[in-house]
């Protein structure tokens, strides 16, 4: 086990446990409860290494503080990894059943600290079957009184925060423009469905033939996955997985800016530096894709309704724009604009916890 990530992340709690009977490995880390009790997602897949399932938690869970903060929501940031012992799609239902009946011991565990949520490979059923052991799920099915799929509302983040990039970078709307969307599930689906009925022009990829069967249909150019980051386009919107761009992609993409609905795009500090030096212009995920977090949260905390829902998630184009006049005032990198605005909240709720004392 490599213990550098346990002893340079900067999170408050680190749960771990493995299951002999199913392979399964499962890690909960709760990186802030400053704002509120810690939130995220249960992200179910594999791993080269629990060692890389507990880095891929950490960097997940310290994303989720900085959307929840962005957000000007009431909740802290955490996250979910389940490291499976074979492909989603492998594992039966019995294993599977255990599998969420195991995860919801742990969350139960931890008393209302962390709260999880849907992610990668894991649906509005498994929270119903979560449920069945926690109360601190959100995202159940309307049918169990919760707030159903994120992904629409994501979908609608990643929308507005395209049209605020086109509009800060001088590409006037998205009529015209070329949007490569990587990735056409849940999000990258409705995301690409926006995009298209705005006027623009997609070209896509995806590992599922449905997918592009679908695509095809629509009269959208389809590429095969090995030519998503080497397709010139306007706008590239990494919708898959996250760490697509690194120093070398950074160098190399060509595009104009980068919008998209994956958490953690960029998989080292010093990608967004060299985007910034070719002026590409960079959305910070964790803006872009709050939409999920503002409909779960919204819905399920707050009280909300769909309409205010909608227009909390219609607002991410206002937050972007901050975050890029931000970066121009300061002369950094959007990224470092947007944590800038992060820390603020998360100040902000520092200092008032002291002048309430
Ligand atoms: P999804 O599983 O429905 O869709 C992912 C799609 O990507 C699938 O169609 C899959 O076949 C495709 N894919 C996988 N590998 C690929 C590759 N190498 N190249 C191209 N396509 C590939 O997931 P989703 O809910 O649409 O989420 C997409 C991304 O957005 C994830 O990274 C997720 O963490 C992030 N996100 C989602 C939400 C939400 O509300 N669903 C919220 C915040 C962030
Ligand atoms: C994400 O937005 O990345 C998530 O993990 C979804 C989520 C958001 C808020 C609470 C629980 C899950």
């Amino acid at each position: 086990m490599n213990f550098d990530d346990a002893l340079t992340w900067d999170g408050e709690l680190t749960v771990t446990r493995y299951d002999p009977q199913t392979g399964a490995f499962f890690v909960v880390r709760l990186h802030s409860t400053q704002l509120g009790p810690a939130a995220g997602g249960t992200r179910a897949v594999q791993y080269a290494s629990l060692a890389d399932a507990i880095e891929d938690a950490g960097n997940l869970a310290a994303a989720m503080t900085l959307k929840m903060a962005v957000s000007d929501l009431p909740m802290g940031g955490g996250k979910s990894v389940i490291a499976l012992p074979a492909p989603r799609h492998e594992i039966d239902d019995t294993t599977w059943a255990r599998i969420l009946t195991l995860h919801a011991e742990n969350i139960d565990k931890l008393e209302g600290n962390y709260f999880t949520g849907p992610d990668v490979n894991t649906n509005s059923a498994d929270m119903d079957a979560l449920n069945d052991a926690t109360s601190f799920v959100f995202g159940r099915s309307t049918e169990r009184g919760g707030a159903g799929s994120s992904a629409h509302n994501t979908a609608l983040g990643v929308f507005e925060s395209l049209k605020a990039t086109a509009a800060h970078h001088q590409m006037g709307n998205l009529y015209g423009l070329t949007i490569l969307v990587q990735g056409l599930g849940a999000v990258g689906g409705v995301v690409a469905d926006l995009a298209s009925k705005a006027g623009a022009r997609l070209i896509v990829c995806d590992t599922d033939a449905q997918r592009l069967a679908w695509a095809e249909e629509l009269g959208h150019t389809v590429i095969g996955v090995d030519q998503a980051l080497c397709t010139p386009c306007d706008i590239f919107a990494p919708c898959a997985m996250g760490s697509v761009i690194d120093r070398r992609v950074a160098a190399e993409l060509p595009t104009r800016a980068v919008v998209g609905a994956a958490n953690n795009i960029l998989s080292d500090g010093h990608a967004s530096t060299i985007l910034r030096e070719r002026g590409i212009l960079y959305a910070p995920d964790f803006v872009t894709n709050a939409g999920g977090a503002l409909h779960l949260v919204g819905r399920e905390v707050l009280g909300w309704d769909k309409d205010t829902v909608e227009q909390r998630t219609r607002g991410i184009g206002d937050t972007l724009a901050e975050v890029y006049a931000i970066a121009q005032t300061n002369a950094t990198t959007t990224d470092q604009a947007a944590l800038t605005l992060a820390n603020r909240r998360l100040g902000d709720a520092r200092s008032n916890r002291s002048t309430d004392r």
